[in-house]
């Protein structure tokens, strides 16, 4: 764990389930950036042995690279929840979120954090659907969902957001120190969905930044039936929460929820 004197600047958050094709190139493609970055896998008891690859690494990148490991596949909503308490609890002041598949190319981490720190963004998204950005070699039905899911999400909640549901995105830590984290319910994309609703609820000042997301070349992908579902009926749920008063004091302020996180996790003693 690093020292709370240390000058910790970025951190980016990786979750996993059976990534051992792509967790080692992804974690060294991070360490030889421009910026320095500190990583974060969740593991979720990958049964492919991803989780004992990243500790094998983690010798040779000492004080940078951290894991931690949950028991079973809990979803990538929780997982980037947990992600989020340890980065607060431990200060980082720009949290990022990445797929380990390549998907989202690492070089672009850079932009995205340059996006919060000198050009005033809060929320930073790496986003495929405004100018410049591009979906490389996806399959046609996973276009269509991911655009689909776009339009459908900004037609209900009118969130002036190109790509809702983009999984590659930079947050000042002062966004995820102000939300209530234990408030975010979903799992899946309406996770991705249910963040950037929040921090625009809040009022934080969002950017989305063009990327080009291209399909994974190793392994498979854990998107499913019940992730869409979810999506679909999430939407829905936000913005009919979202009318009532209660919403933006529901979504604020988690001091609480960091302090009982680091005193479950002082009794678990499970620190990695
Ligand atoms: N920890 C954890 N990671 C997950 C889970 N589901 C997916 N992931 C990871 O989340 C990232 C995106 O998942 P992926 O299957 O590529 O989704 P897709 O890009 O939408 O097809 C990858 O790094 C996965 O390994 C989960 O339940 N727990
Ligand atoms: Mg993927």
């Amino acid at each position: 764990m690093p020292s709370k004197t240390e000058r910790l600047e970025n951190l980016v958050i990786i979750p996993t389930y059976n990534e051992k094709d792509n967790i080692e190139n992804i974690i060294r493609a991070v360490f030889t950036l421009h910026k320095d970055f500190h990583v974060l896998v969740i593991d979720d008891g990958s049964p492919d042995g991803t989780a004992q690859i990243v500790k094998s690494l983690q010798a040779e990148f000492a004080g940078k690279l951290f894991i931690e490991e949950r028991k079973g596949k809990l979803g990538l909503g929780t997982a980037y929840i947990h992600g989020f308490k340890w980065a607060i609890e431990r200060g980082y002041p720009f949290i990022c979120e990445m797929d380990a598949d390549f998907s989202h190319n690492p070089a672009d981490l850079e932009r995205l954090v340059n996006a919060c720190k000198t050009q005033g963004a809060d929320v930073a998204i790496g986003s495929r659907y405004v100018k410049g950005g591009a979906v490389a070699n996806w399959p046609k039905n996973r276009i269509f969902l991911s655009k689909g899911g776009s339009l459908y999400t900004r037609i209900i909640t009118w969130m002036p957001v190109k790509d809702p549901t983009a999984g590659f995105v930079c947050y000042r830590k002062e966004v995820l120190e102000t939300m209530n984290l234990d408030g975010i319910s979903f799992v899946g994309y309406a996770f991705q969905i249910e963040m950037k609703f929040a921090a625009w609820k809040l009022k934080f000042k969002i950017a989305e930044v063009p990327i080009t997301f291209v399909d994974r070349k190793f392994g498979v992908s854990k998107m499913n039936k019940g992730i869409v579902k979810e999506g679909i009926l999430g939407v829905l749920r936000l913005k009919w929460q979202s009318h009532f008063k209660d919403y933006h004091k529901r979504m604020k302020n988690n001091t609480d929820a960091v302090a009982k996180f680091s005193s479950d996790k002082a009794m678990a003693g499970t620190d990695s």
